[in-house]
């Protein structure tokens, strides 16, 4: 099969599948258009759309714990990106707007993480990832030079929170022609090496349940203290095996002392997580990653 073929294989996959997410989307709303059982239908509904791309979703609030970044629009706010293809290790402006159900160009963003809004890269099979903080434009357009260096489709999160609206993350693909040579996802393991630092990682909160992930930085054996990052002592993302929907995480204050770096988390199902965390020590930024299995 040459890669074209593969290509046109995957967007049918990719068509099919969100044509199951507006039908069930369809069927939400016509379920909350009736009066009689209505909470029983949106139980049923709520039961349908479990690990499907329905955050904010009719506004409940409810919404507020589906998984993110499994679709390009939320049902407020889209992300519309100029320009999705890329050839392997070229370096073009991945440049995209957040735009409101006119149209409108969003341009006022609160600060998380000391940032304005975090554009999170990795390949569909959890390989590849990146993490970087777009420039906005007068205009409100985001830009930010992206390279990939491996053919294959990659996933793009656009994590923000626009004023005055609730916490969002958009994704869209992009498109790396060549030829894709998928990974296997690496086995559940606790602790992984990288740039000659050993990562531990201590806690396996159950599906459902918020619970928190202790990773311990160490060198030679011996733990360090890291340096902060985006105001903690580290970034997480967790991104679900299969469909690669994000999890928000929530790091805990810097400790600055050597302790583990702690975040707070809530699987929303059962299934194996990829994560990848982000971690500073002699001015250098380095990125661990591992798979952890939720029951
Ligand atoms: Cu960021």
């Amino acid at each position: 099969m040459n890669a074209g073929t593969r290509i046109a294989g995957f967007a049918a996959v990719l068509a099919v599948t969100f044509g199951a997410a507006v039908a069930v989307g369809g069927a939400v709303d016509v379920e909350r258009g009736q009066s009689k059982d209505s909470a029983a239908s949106a139980a049923q509904a709520k039961q349908a759309m479990t690990g499907m791309a329905a955050e904010g979703h009719g506004g409940t609030g409810a919404a507020d714990h589906m998984p993110r970044g499994l679709a390009v629009a939320d049902g407020k706010l889209r992300l519309v990106a100029d320009d999705t293809s890329y050839a392997p290790g070229q370096t073009k402006p991945f440049t995209f707007r957040i735009v409101d159900p006119d149209g409108t160009t969003v341009r006022d963003f609160d600060v998380e993480h000391t940032k304005r809004l975090h554009l999170i890269a990795v390949r569909r099979d959890l390989t590849e990832y990146q993490h970087v903080h777009p420039v906005q434009a007068a205009d409100g357009s985001w830009s930010v030079p992206l390279r990939f260096d491996q053919p294959g489709i990659y996933r793009v999160y656009a994590d923000f929170q626009a004023h005055g609206s609730a916490k969002s993350t958009l994704a869209t693909d992009v498109f790396v022609a060549g030829d894709f040579q998928p990974q296997i996802l690496p086995p559940q393991t606790s602790s992984v090496s990288v740039d000659g630092y050993d990562v531990a990682l201590k806690g396996a909160p159950r599906a459902g349940q918020e619970g928190d992930l202790k990773f311990t930085v160490s060198r030679g054996g011996r733990p360090l203290a890291v340096q902060p990052y985006l105001g903690a002592d580290g970034h997480l993302v967790a991104l679900r095996e299969g469909d690669l929907a994000y999890l928000h995480v929530h790091p805990h204050e810097t400790s600055g002392s050597g302790g583990p770096i702690t975040f707070t988390t809530e699987y929303p199902s059962v299934g194996r997580y990829r994560l990848f965390l982000q971690f500073k020590h002699d001015n250098s930024i380095h990125t661990a990653a591992l798979t952890q299995e939720v029951k």
